[in-house]
């Protein structure tokens, strides 16, 4: 077998996994896409695209603004595989942040038609969208009261 080549890093996609607590998370907020219609129906980690000139961080906050209408206090960073990054497909890869909900309820305002809190167990109950069932793995094994 050989190793995973690393992909080009591209266009950076930033996301969070929203937990009830950032020391001990047990239940994880999944969103299900409604667009594009090749990815609609799959579950995701909320966020998106840095915009040019945009820190990552800040791209977060705008992208958890638009698409759940929250805010949240970011917590550690998920580091992928790849350089600190997760692999998303051709041009894309992402960086992931546990984040907490401190204002506001999540709602799906933008390409998600639904949203789900996973509690203990329950985390890979959900048809993730490929590239994010790695990720779900990766926090379900440091979370072991998930
Ligand atoms: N994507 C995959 N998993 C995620 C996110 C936030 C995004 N958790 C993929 C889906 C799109 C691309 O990255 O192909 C850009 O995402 P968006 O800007 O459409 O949310
Ligand atoms: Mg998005």
């Amino acid at each position: 077998m050989s190793e995973p080549q690393s992909p080009a890093p591209g266009r950076l996609v930033v996301a969070a996994a929203i937990v009830d607590d950032l020391a001990r998370p047990t239940r994880l907020l999944a969103a299900r896409r409604s667009e594009p219609p090749e990815l609609a129906g799959g579950w995701e980690f909320p966020g998106g695209k840095v915009e040019p000139g945009e820190q990552p961080l800040e791209a977060l906050h705008r992208e958890l603004h638009e698409e759940l209408g929250i805010a949240v206090e970011v917590g550690a960073e998920l580091p992928g595989p790849f350089d600190g990054r997760w692999a998303l497909g051709p041009g894309l890869t992402m960086r992931l942040w546990l984040a907490v909900v401190t204002d506001g309820v999540p709602a799906p305002l933008e390409d998600h038609d639904e949203l789900r809190w996973l509690g203990p167990g329950q985390w890979a109950s959900v048809p993730w969208l490929p590239a994010d069932v790695e990720v779900v793995d990766a926090l379900i094994a440091r979370s072991p009261s998930a």
